[in-house]
């Protein structure tokens, strides 16, 4: 059987080893929208329900919401944050509000 050549000695051919490809799987925001409809009562509901947020932290991210135009609720690896997105709007479409749920690389 032939050995083969140690990749390291070549005779003078450079040779460079793979590096480890590990990279960490990116995060991504889960965003609130605000709009003029969907209740402030709602919106801090939803918080607590799907984020395990407290009651104080939710109002403050619905009046942040509220004041600035959109907020952060939670940062998840694409798989949560997509069910989280999907869980949100399909409740509020449920309950006849126009509260957008989406996702943005974090
Ligand atoms: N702007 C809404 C109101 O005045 C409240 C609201 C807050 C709606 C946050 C959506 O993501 C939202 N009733």
């Amino acid at each position: 059987m032939a050995e083969r050549p140690d990749p390291r000695h070549d005779d003078g051919v450079a040779v460079q080893e793979a590096k480890p490809k590990l990279k960490q799987p990116p995060l991504y925001n889960v965003v609130l929208l605000n709009d003029d409809y969907t209740p402030m009562e709602f919106v801090v509901h939803v918080l607590e329900q799907f984020f395990g947020l407290a009651r104080e932290q939710s109002v403050r991210i619905m009046l942040h919401v509220h004041t600035r135009g959109k907020g952060v609720c939670g940062c998840y690896s694409r798989e949560i944050a997509e069910t989280k997105v999907a869980q949100v709007n399909d409740y509020s479409r449920e309950n006849n509000h126009p509260l957008l749920c989406t996702m943005e690389r974090a």
